[in-house]
């Protein structure tokens, strides 16, 4: 075990594991292992700290009041805005919205965009891969507008059928909403092809960043996409976090997605007016202490660098990989090859995917079983349910070594 240790030079996930208490914590008198990364992460110190540390020293509402607890406050939730834009290599921290997750910022997108900008006869372009949350926002809009709906198929691996590409868009094409990678089988999808292709006919793209800007370098600048969603959440950022970048001149031109405080210049009893960027699309008050958190997130993955992290993670889904495929009641799903985040879907032959899950958290193992919110997706894929493991800067191999051990046990008992 010792061995993997000095395996992984550039990123030590022992030491990573002492900046984060939960792993602490022993579940059935068993240390935790936590591989259901891709349904939120854990949070490092720095970022409770900052939270507890905002309540206790500075809380206020922001924008609203000249005292210092409120300027205190809004100077640093700003900021938080401008960390989340360098982060990702957006030109301008003005093109940050800060949301409550993914799907919020995809349904402002649906709403802001879609509802007044869609007319009946266009067309939307999505994948079979997608997550409910990209899918569910485009169906209310074919219903509502008359909007086409379009798909993008897989091959039986899980990889982006992209030769039907050409098929699929043309100029009646107005967005395509493409995930980057899977949250089900860890795909990592060539988002710049697609964004090319769309641009030959004027489509906007939203890429679907929720499991690729935890895991993997992303750019929205060198990407060139007009949308791009993600979860604070998943990244080491507090629950109740999300954003969305959008290119400024299009936030511009957009309508509000929520009415109310804060997202107004001026309100008279007849007519009301739109404040500046990002506020426009933040109405109400927001999740101060959960922004501020997520900036202390981004603090820390720049720390740690995100290409040591993709580094890590290949790592260790390459290390499951291996040890899984020597076993051949274990159905894996998902492309061999290196085109993937640290996410393995897989089945055991003869047991339901709820009793694999069960039986690992009795050993302390947590992992997701169930549709992954991906019921298309798992349909193609011609299963219902499966299991997931999906991994992240603190796992190790030495925690794959027991997960498997645990498969070994699973099989014996059924
Ligand atoms: N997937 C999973 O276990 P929210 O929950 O809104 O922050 O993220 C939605 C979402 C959107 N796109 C992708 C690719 C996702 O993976 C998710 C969230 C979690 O797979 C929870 S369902």
């Amino acid at each position: 075990m010792e061995k993997h240790k000095v395996a992984l030079e550039s990123l030590d996930p022992y030491r990573i594991r002492n900046d984060f208490p939960i792993f602490e914590r022993k579940i059935r008198g068993k240390p935790l292992i936590y591989f259901d990364n891709a349904a939120t992460s854990q949070k490092p110190k720095s970022v409770i700290e900052v939270e507890k540390r905002f309540y206790e020293e500075t809380n206020a509402n922001i924008h609203r009041a000249v005292h210092t607890l409120s300027y205190e406050s809004t100077v640093l939730y700003e900021e938080s805005h401008k960390k989340v834009a360098n982060f990702i290599g957006a030109k301008n921290w003005r093109e940050i919205i800060f949301t409550r997750n993914a799907t919020e910022s995809i349904n402002l997108v649906a709403y802001g965009w879609g509802l007044h900008n869609l007319r009946k006869g266009d067309e939307v372009l999505i994948t079979i891969m997608e997550h409910h949350s990209n899918i569910v926002p485009w169906q209310m809009l074919r219903d509502q507008k008359g909007i086409t709906l379009k798909i993008l198929d897989v091959d039986d691996e899980g990889r982006l059928k992209l030769d039907e590409l050409p098929r699929l868009i043309s100029e009646r094409t107005k967005l395509v909403s493409v995930i980057h990678a899977s949250n089900v089988l860890g795909t990592v999808n060539p988002v710049r092809h697609v964004i090319n292709e769309a641009k030959k006919v004027g489509a906007l793209v939203l890429v679907d960043a929720a499991q690729s800007i935890p895991h993997i370098p992303v750019n929205v600048t060198e990407l060139g996409c007009d949308f791009l969603v993600a979860s604070g959440h998943k990244m080491l950022g507090p629950t109740g976090t999300g954003f969305l970048y959008g290119r400024y001149e299009i936030l511009n031109e957009m309508e509000p997605f929520l009415y109310g405080g804060d997202m107004i210049e001026t309100v008279t009893v007849e007519k009301s007016t739109w404040n500046e960027l990002p506020w426009k699309y933040e109405a109400g008050t927001p999740n101060i202490a959960g922004g501020i958190g997520l900036g202390a997130a981004v603090d820390y993955l720049n720390r740690i660098g995100v290409e040591k992290i993709f580094e890590h993670e290949r790592e260790i889904v390459g290390y499951s990989l291996e040890r899984m495929s020597d076993f051949p009641w274990i159905e894996l799903y998902g492309p061999r090859g290196n085109d993937r985040v640290g996410v393995v879907l897989f089945n055991i032959s003869g047991v339901h995917p709820h009793d694999v899950a069960g039986i690992l958290d009795e050993e302390g193992i947590a992992v997701r079983s169930g549709h992954h919110c991906a019921q298309p997706l798992m349909r193609r894929l011609g299963m219902d349910i499966a299991v997931r493991a999906s991994f992240y800067l603190y796992n190790t191999k030495e925690e794959v070594d027991k997960f498997v051990e645990v498969l070994r046990e699973v099989r014996r008992l059924f």
